[in-house]
């Protein structure tokens, strides 16, 4: 499974207009209204919660709301274990938490695809043959306040720090098992979950419901029809009753409050493979770049602005992954960049998805920038700025923390 490859043949197919679902002309009339990369309004941090659009408490030490979505403060999963607990994992919402029934959810598999349309209760999916896996849910735009705070770039979309990630233990059924129980013919492509909360819209089109596809080859890989998260049933906010986990992709792939899947034999797009999660700007084609992978992160375990005590040890801790494999090494710095100490991994890493490590340091007085940087098995690593895109996704460069010992 080559998503570069993939997304080649796909990013072709689209070119050449052999769309179903969205058309290239669809395209072309939705950036005339709205211009390409200015449907989605920069959404500043607010204050604590209201009653919104996420069900589940808010609170401001553990979480950042921003608009219809909630990032986690690092400093919250200091002292936690390799799982986030479900009372700090971020949420992205496309718009809100719908509340649906288990006993009247049903899901569709349709399409080109199969040899007839299929249902399945949440029971019967629970008597299949289950699976658990160690999971990150990361949204693409993790880490896109930077592009701003620290390239001074301007870009659209939810203004996240690095707090746009969870790992998970999500237990499910393969979505192979059931794809093969529906009757998937041997000329399927593609297969698209389509989302039951409200339809999207943006810049005043309505896109439909949230959706994205991804070829057949990953879902007979890897991909989950979870229905549990850290051995509960899956909370509203993450996908109740039943969501997709797609392992390695960006969150996006991972369709929540799943109710229909459409199996294709033609490619499929969606405005969440065509007008978003592609990379536009100078650097890439006139019709973006395709991406379906994370990239290299390392966040301290604290908030930005933090302060310590001067003259005496302390611990920093953090985390580091890469969607491409283990994490090798992280390095940091407490002097602004100058130089460099390998931090000590430590913790199990069920799955390869996170490393946690610590360092110890023991600060002056006064104000101190801290780095980390990490590699990963393949030798990807952070670079000091991370490339402009318009839509600010794929954050990955060093990320400066002012602190301060006093
Ligand atoms: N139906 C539906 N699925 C969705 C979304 C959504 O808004 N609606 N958001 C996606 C995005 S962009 C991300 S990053 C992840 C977030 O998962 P979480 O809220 O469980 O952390 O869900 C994805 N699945
Ligand atoms: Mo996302």
């Amino acid at each position: 499974m080559d998503e570069g490859v993939y997304d080649e043949r796909r990013l072709r197919d689209f070119q050449a207009g052999r769309a179903r679902g969205f058309s290239r002309r669809d395209l072309m009339r939705l950036t005339a209204a709205v211009g390409v990369g200015a449907a989605l309004p920069v959404v500043p941090a607010t204050g604590a919660s209201a009653a919104g659009p996420i069900v589940k408490p808010l609170p401001a030490d553990l979480f950042r709301a921003l608009g219809t979505n909630a990032e986690t403060r690092w400093s919250a999963l200091r002292d936690q274990g390799y799982y986030v607990p479900v009372d700090r994992f971020f949420v992205r919402n496309h718009t809100v938490t719908p509340e649906i029934d288990a006993a009247g959810w049903s899901l569709e598999i349709a399409g080109s695809g199969v040899r007839k349309t299929s249902h399945f209760g949440l029971e019967e999916l629970k008597r299949l043959p289950s699976e658990t896996r160690p999971v990150a849910i990361e949204c693409a735009g993790n880490g896109r306040g930077f592009y701003t705070t620290q390239q001074g770039q301007s870009v659209s979309g939810t203004a996240w720090q690095l707090g746009a990630i969870g790992v998970g233990k999500w237990k499910g059924v393969r979505l192979s098992t059931v794809l093969r129980k529906a009757g998937i013919s041997r000329s399927a492509v593609d297969v698209q979950p389509i989302g039951l909360d409200p339809n999207f819209v943006s810049g005043g089109v309505d896109l439909g419901p949230v959706r994205r596809p991804f070829p057949v080859g990953k879902a007979f890989d890897d991909v989950l029809l979870a229905y549990e998260l850290n051995g509960a049933p899956l909370p509203a906010d993450h996908g109740f009753p039943v969501r997709v986990v797609v392992p390695g992709w960006i969150g996006i792939a991972s369709i929540k409050w799943v109710g229909r899947i459409e199996v294709s034999a033609e490619p499929l797009f969606s405005p969440w493979n065509t007008q978003f999660y592609r990379l536009f700007g100078p650097d890439f084609p006139a019709e973006g770049q395709p991406f379906d992978r994370q990239v290299v992160k390392s966040p301290f375990e604290l908030d930005p602005g933090a302060t310590f005590p001067a003259g005496v040890r302390t611990r920093l801790t953090g985390r580091s992954w890469s969607a491409d494999g283990p994490i090798r090494e992280t390095r940091v710095s407490t002097d602004g960049g100058v130089t460099w100490r390998r931090a000590r991994p430590y913790g199990a890493t069920p799955g390869g998805v996170w490393q946690r490590w610590e360092i110890d340091w023991t600060p002056a007085a006064g104000s101190h920038v801290l780095q980390a940087r990490a590699t990963d098995v393949r030798g990807n690593t952070q670079p000091e700025v991370a490339r402009f895109n318009t839509l600010g996704y794929l954050f990955d460069a060093v990320v400066k923390v002012p602190v301060t010992a006093a």
